[in-house]
Order: C-alpha cells, then sequence, then structure tokens
C-alpha cells in the first residue's frame, strides 16, 4: 500500500521521480482552488514535502490537521513557519551537512572570480581586447584576512578551503565558538573592518535581515569584498548595489538576491559584481544526496522510526 504525500512544488527531478513512484502524491502547487484542495486533503494527509523557499504556513498547516511531518529539501527553511508548524505538533527536517562542501566550493569560486576578475578576463580575451594590450592587475586572495560571518557548518567548510589559501580567518557568530583557533569580532561591523573579504553565511530569515546593513559595507570599504551565498534577505541590496557603483566597495560575489530570479538591472549593469543564479548547492552530487536525505525522513516517518534530520 502506498502512503499520501502532499507536495508544496516541484523538487529536483530524481526525488520527484521517485517520490511520484512510491508515494500516491498531490501537488498544492497545481491546484486551481487551494482551500478546496486543502479541505479535500485534510482527511489523508500526514505528511508534506516541500523545499526551504516554498513558503509554507499557517493557512496551509491550519489547512491540514492530521499533518505531522513537514520533510523539507535543502538546509534553509525560511520559507517555513516553524512555530505554527511546533504549535500544531508538526516536525520539520531539512537536509543539512550533506551541502555544504560544494557550497564553501561556490563560495571560492566566488572569491576568486570577484577579485580576479575572472569574468572580466575571460570578456577581455573573447572581445579581442587582449591583442590591444595587457589586462589591468586585480587584487589577490591568497593570504588576506577572510570574515565569515556566520560560521556554521558550511562556514567551517568555508575556512578549511581558506587555510589552503593561507588566508587570516575570522569570524562573527552571535557567541565565540570555543571549538575554533579564529579571531573572534563582537560585531558584524567590527569584523567587517578586519577584514578584506567577507563572506555572509549566515540562515535567512527574521534574525539575519540585513544584517549587512550600510554601517557594514562602509566598513568593508573601497579596498573589501562581499560576498553573499545566503540569502538575499541578509544583505541591504539597494545600498551595496550604491556602494558598488561608487567604488565605495570593491566588488560583490553575490548568489542570492531580494527577489531571486529576478536580478537588479542596476546590479547587472555593474562590472564589479559576479552574479550567480543561486547555485551553491547545485551539482549533481549534492542534490542527488539532499534528495536522498528528504526521502529517508519520510521513510522514516512512515516507519514510525526516528527521524534522521529533524532541524
Ligand atoms: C537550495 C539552499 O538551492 O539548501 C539551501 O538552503 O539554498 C540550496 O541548497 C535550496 O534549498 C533550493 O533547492
Amino acid at each position: 500500500m502506498k502512503h499520501d504525500l502532499l507536495l508544496i512544488g516541484p523538487l529536483h527531478a530524481p526525488t520527484l521521480k521517485y517520490l511520484e513512484e512510491n508515494y500516491n502524491t498531490y501537488r498544492y502547487d497545481q491546484a486551481g482552488d487551494k482551500d478546496a484542495f486543502l479541505a479535500a486533503m485534510a482527511p489523508r494527509i500526514t505528511a508534506i514535502a516541500t523545499q526551504g523557499d516554498y513558503r509554507v504556513g499557517e493557512d496551509i498547516l491550519g489547512g491540514l490537521p492530521r499533518a505531522k511531518l513537514l520533510a523539507s529539501f535543502g538546509a534553509g527553511y525560511d520559507g517555513i513557519d516553524t512555530e505554527a508548524a511546533a504549535r500544531r505538533g508538526v516536525a520539520v527536517t531539512n537536509t543539512p551537512d550533506i551541502l555544504s562542501d560544494c557550497v564553501a566550493d561556490t563560495v571560492f569560486a566566488l572569491i576568486l572570480a570577484v577579485v580576479r576578475r575572472v569574468v572580466i578576463y575571460d570578456r577581455y580575451v573573447r572581445e579581442g581586447r587582449w591583442e590591444s594590450g595587457p589586462a589591468p592587475l586585480t587584487g589577490k586572495v591568497w593570504g588576506e584576512k577572510l570574515g565569515i560571518l556566520g560560521l556554521g557548518r558550511i562556514g567551517l567548510e568555508i575556512a578549511e578551503r581558506a587555510k589552503g589559501f593561507r588566508m587570516d580567518i575570522a569570524y562573527h557568530n552571535r557567541r565565540p565558538r570555543p571549538d575554533v583557533p579564529y579571531t573572534y569580532y563582537a560585531s558584524p561591523v567590527e569584523l567587517a573592518r578586519n577584514v578584506a573579504i567577507l563572506v555572509v553565511m549566515t540562515p535567512g530569515g527574521d534574525d539575519t535581515r540585513e544584517i549587512v546593513n550600510r554601517g557594514v559595507i562602509d566598513a568593508l570599504g573601497p579596498n573589501g569584498y562581499l560576498i553573499n551565498a545566503s540569502r538575499g534577505s541578509t544583505v541591504d541590496e539597494a545600498y551595496l548595489i550604491e556602494a558598488l557603483r561608487d567604488k565605495r566597495l570593491a566588488g560583490a560575489g553575490l548568489d542570492a538576491y531580494l527577489d531571486s530570479p529576478r536580478v537588479p538591472k542596476e546590479l547587472i549593469a555593474l562590472d564589479n559584481a559576479v552574479l550567480l543564479p543561486h547555485v551553491g548547492s547545485a551539482t549533481k552530487h549534492t542534490r542527488d544526496a539532499m534528495g536522498r536525505v528528504l526521502i529517508e525522513n519520510i521513510a522514516a516517518f512512515f516507519a514510525n522510526k526516528p527521524l534522521p534530520t529533524p532541524i
């Protein structure tokens, strides 16, 4: 007998295929009349599969009173109203850890691309400008001061890679970590003031909204670089654009925006920014592994076993 599973939206294709083959799946995003859909689903749905950026709030959870599992694809879960879930006794799971290495690789791709102007240089060759003279010189990465704002599981992997570049590593968290040798700064501004490259790696949501504000961007200054592979909400995007345009910040490497997948045209016009389409974890290896963790959580739930990765 197949169990019933409600899907909030599409998922990584192989994961979706597996779920469709092994469960009776129902798609919330494809329902025309959401209220009628939830009313029809309410008696049978005990488990929901979603993705961290899909909005799941009181309206959906309230309409599915028998739901006890919300299994989410992705490490971040800022789309989920976790308080509503807790109030209703709905366990939430995510897919942490397995993506840390690929996201850290992406952060280094951004650091190198921005500081060493890889994208600009590529254009320089393609547009035939090299024949008219050598390309302009750039800043450097090795040995520079690297600040990690949000030293969690992904932040630690970024630090591991930074050691290979003999960088001087500092960080800010709400509290210093007792288990790392890196320099701690008590505020994001202090961290920004003391580093050349600042990587934002905090979760999204209200607690970190615009944690990179004017003060932090000004503290990084005209020789500083900002890398954001977390969520667009963590950065004052309008001020970042101004600072990049006026060269009050040397450059930015971004994998997250306020209104993804829409990217402000002012940002697109700037050649001191490298822009990625939210691909931090987007390797086949890692997305497949994330899908497996999602599936393991759903299987454990229906087998009445402990959930592998509750938040
Ligand atoms: C995913 C991410 O792209 O895990 C996260 O928090 O941002 C990325 O790995 C995202 O979850 C959507 O699949």
